[in-house]
């Protein structure tokens, strides 16, 4: 099935200039660009998009990490995009993703992992709705 997911370059990757290397890897892979654009999120917006982890006792320092800096959000379209996106990143913990991945090659720690991905089409079309309006969907 044609699927979208929402992709994020997240503030450690774009502070070492990785954005265009992280796309090159989705684009090469046959994932579609759909969506594209810079931003700062402030607290409001992380809060929403890491919903989920509320009551995570990691909970706030990733909110903090996530707005100490720009990322580089966009949406992704293909067959099975949700998984092939997840695998070409690697487990969350750059050190135990496999060989090649995305997090494997760029990440730092588990916390400062270069990126984020929509681990469900459902969380998908939530995440995109957060970053992106119907007209900047270019698909
Ligand atoms: P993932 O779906 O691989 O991005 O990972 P999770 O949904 O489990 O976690 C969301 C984010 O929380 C990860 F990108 C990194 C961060 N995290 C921490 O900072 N510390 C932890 O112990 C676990 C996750």
């Amino acid at each position: 099935m044609t699927e979208r997911s929402l992709v994020l370059v997240k503030p450690d990757a774009t502070a070492r200039n990785l954005s265009g290397a992280i796309i090159a890897r989705l684009e090469q892979a046959g994932l579609k660009l759909i969506a594209l654009k810079m931003l700062q999120m402030d607290k409001a917006l992380a809060g929403r998009h890491y919903a989920i982890h509320k009551e995570k006792p990691f909970f706030n320092e990733l909110v903090d990490y996530i707005i100490s800096g720009p990322i580089v959000a966009m949406v992704l379209e293909g067959e099975g995009a949700v998984e092939r996106i997840r695998k070409l990143m690697g487990a969350t913990d750059p050190r135990k993703a496999e060989q090649g991945t995305i997090r494997r090659d760029f990440g730092m720690d588990i916390q400062r992992n270069a990126t984020h991905a929509s681990d469900s089409p459902e969380n998908a079309a939530k995440e995109i709705s957060l970053f992106f309006s119907k007209k900047e969907i270019c698909g």
